[in-house]
């Protein structure tokens, strides 16, 4: 895999911030962001410079030793001196960064002023008024601390894909201890919420004593907070918290539901329970005079309230005990129903595996139609293509179809939406493309009229299809962008436009509730992996997840339908 410009860039980004964090002299911080700078902006793959044998420090604000440090980079994709710096600063003082209006410098200051190094310090020297008293710091500063910390939250929530090899992995440890007959792990987790803050385990077995010395015996146990014989909890060396439970027959079924959540599901569920004269915990369902009447299975204490099953997903009191009461719970999608992927980059832009590895990779995944979206030319750091290099890659794909049967590539491009609502291609172009997937990477800050009516503009052009990652958010580490997208979705139905559900574990965006929201529009979806490399494409399930945490049915997705039916919607 070549060593991208970005790649670079992003190393010499983070070393400025961790000498930032480490009180480094502010010359030495600035030489790195210049550098990571010229970098950004350069039209040619310094790989590519390297490789001609070019002299890269006559690149502007490169001398000899940034030279040579890119040359280590694109040898071995890191730098030793960044390793030095991960491993003497505190972790906890770079997540600190992640507050919004906290850079370098300032996590610097609160730690040589107040002592904190992490987010509970931060959130309790605010609170106590401490940080205003800091030079360089007032009132309102402190106050953006307070309203950045609520908005991120003070621990750090997992990615849902992060966790999941984690859990695989302790699942299958679990599953080989003699006494285990099931493991699930329940929570946040099973109803596949996009971030997970802990694991809640259960373990169905007779032996809890020895169930609980095996899961802390675990090799990947950091800490052991508390064990006994029904309820223990660890922390692995990611930090990660797993609550785990062992339990009996009787009782799974209960402390499944109990334990799946959510909590406002479990309340709705114990106020049915109530006016039916029964008493709901994770032990059971009981009568008066503690008779219990079911809990062995899921299904069977749904039942008891004459409810079919409801998945997981759904479970979050967002309507879906009256719908399941009413008979109107939808048939959710699954990942089998998806035949195509419609955001595919490749090394034409900032993707790393070519058109035919990307093709291949389709075709492996039994995917019957791959749209190719690179950036256009607004996405400078990603090379995005010009009018002429896209008509070469249209060309490319051409000559790729002929070879290929089982796989249609379709041509198409992830066109930058302009500040004034124009797109980045001229329409000559994109009305040549199979479809078209239209984003925003700039001018992200506007104010919600003003992107709102940006968005509206672009969806007047015939040749705009689909609204690519719609807010913009990235979990962890930005929010949402400013944009009302009632109306966008609205908009979107009128004009025949429609909206992503962007899968990047990172992104899932649409989230969940404005899948709901589209679906009740009448507005499709269209799920789209925005794979950078062949394995990027697997994230399409991750998109199903939230697809299904919104209600999705097949038929509200866009892309469950063969080329041949969809083919029509995009000719505006
Ligand atoms: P998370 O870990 O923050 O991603 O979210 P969850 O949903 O996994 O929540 P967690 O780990 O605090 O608790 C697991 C489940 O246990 C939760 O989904 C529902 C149930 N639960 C926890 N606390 C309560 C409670 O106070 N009342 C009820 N009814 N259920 C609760
Ligand atoms: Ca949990
Ligand atoms: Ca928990
Ligand atoms: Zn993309």
């Amino acid at each position: 895999m070549p060593v991208h410009n970005t790649d670079v860039a992003a190393i010499f980004e983070e070393i400025a911030d961790l000498l930032g964090l480490d009180g480094a002299n502010e010359f030495r911080i600035r030489a790195y962001r210049n550098a990571a700078r010229t970098l950004g902006q350069l039209s040619q793959p310094v790989a590519d410079l390297i490789e001609a044998g070019k002299d890269l420090s006559e690149l502007p604000d490169i001398g000899d030793d940034l030279a040579g440090k890119i040359e280590t980079i694109v040898e071995t994709e890191t730098l030793p001196l960044l390793e030095e710096l991960e491993d003497k600063i505190d972790p906890a003082m770079v997540e600190l960064m992640d507050v919004p209006g906290l850079g370098p410098k300032r996590v610097r200051t609160l730690h040589d002023e107040l002592g904190i190094t992490t987010r509970a310090d931060l959130k309790k020297a605010a609170e106590a008024e401490q940080i205003r008293a800091v030079e360089g710091f007032g009132e309102k500063t402190e106050q953006n601390i307070l309203e950045g910390l609520d908005e991120i939250g003070e621990e750090r929530r997992r990615l849902l894909a992060s966790v999941e090899p984690v859990a695989t992995s302790l699942v299958a440890y679990l599953e080989e201890h003699d006494t285990v007959g099931q493991v699930d792990v329940a929570g946040s987790y099973r109803r596949r919420k996009e971030t997970v803050g802990d694991l809640d385990v259960l373990v169905l077995s007779e032996d809890g004593a020895a169930v609980m010395d095996h899961f802390t015996g675990y090799e990947d146990v950091v800490d052991v907070a508390s064990k006994g014989e029904m309820r223990s909890t660890i922390r692995l060396q990611s930090d990660l918290q797993v609550d785990l439970r062992v339990v009996s027959s009787k009782s799974y079924g209960a402390a499944l539901l109990y334990f799946t959540g959510s909590k406002a599901h479990n309340v709705a569920l114990r106020d049915r329970a109530i006016d039916e004269g029964l008493k709901i915990n994770e032990y059971g369902v009981f009568r008066e005079e503690d008779e219990r009447v079911a809990g062995e299975t899921e299904e069977e204490i749904y039942g008891l309230f004459d409810l079919p099953y409801i998945v997981p997903e759904l479970r979050e009191n967002r309507g879906e005990l009256e719908a399941a009461a009413e008979g109107t719970l939808p048939d959710l999608i699954t990942s089998d129903d998806l035949c195509g992927n419609l955001h595919t980059h490749t090394t034409g832009s900032d993707g790393r595996n070519s058109l035919d590895e990307m093709g291949e990779a389709a075709r492996e995944r039994g995917l019957e139609y791959l749209a190719i979206t690179d950036h256009s030319p607004a996405v400078a750091v990603a090379q995005g293509l010009d009018a002429d290099a896209l008509r070469e890659q249209m060309n490319a794909i051409d000559e790729l179809n002929r070879n290929l049967d089982a796989l249609r590539v379709l041509k198409s491009i992830e066109v930058d939406i302009l500040k004034d609502g124009s797109l980045d291609l001229p329409d000559d172009v994109l009305e040549d493309l199979d479809l078209c997937v239209c984003s925003l990477h700039t001018h992200l800050g506007l104010s919600e009229e003003e992107q709102t009516e940006r968005v509206l503009a672009a969806m007047d052009n015939p040749n705009f299809h689909i609204l690519a990652h719609p807010t913009g958010r990235r979990l962890n580490e930005r929010g949402p962008i400013a944009i009302d997208l009632d109306r966008i979705m609205e908009a979107a139905v009128e004009k025949g436009c429609f909206l992503e559900l962007n899968a990047q574990p990172e992104r899932l965006d649409l989230n969940d509730v404005f899948c709901k929201r589209a679906k009740e529009l009448g507005l499709k979806v269209a799920i789209g992996a925005d794979a950078h490399w062949k394995s990027g494409l697997d994230f399409l399930g991750y998109g199903v997840d939230q697809a299904r945490r919104g209600w999705l049915t097949p038929d509200d997705v866009l892309n469950t339908k063969p080329w041949a039916e969809i083919e029509g919607v995009f000719d505006r």
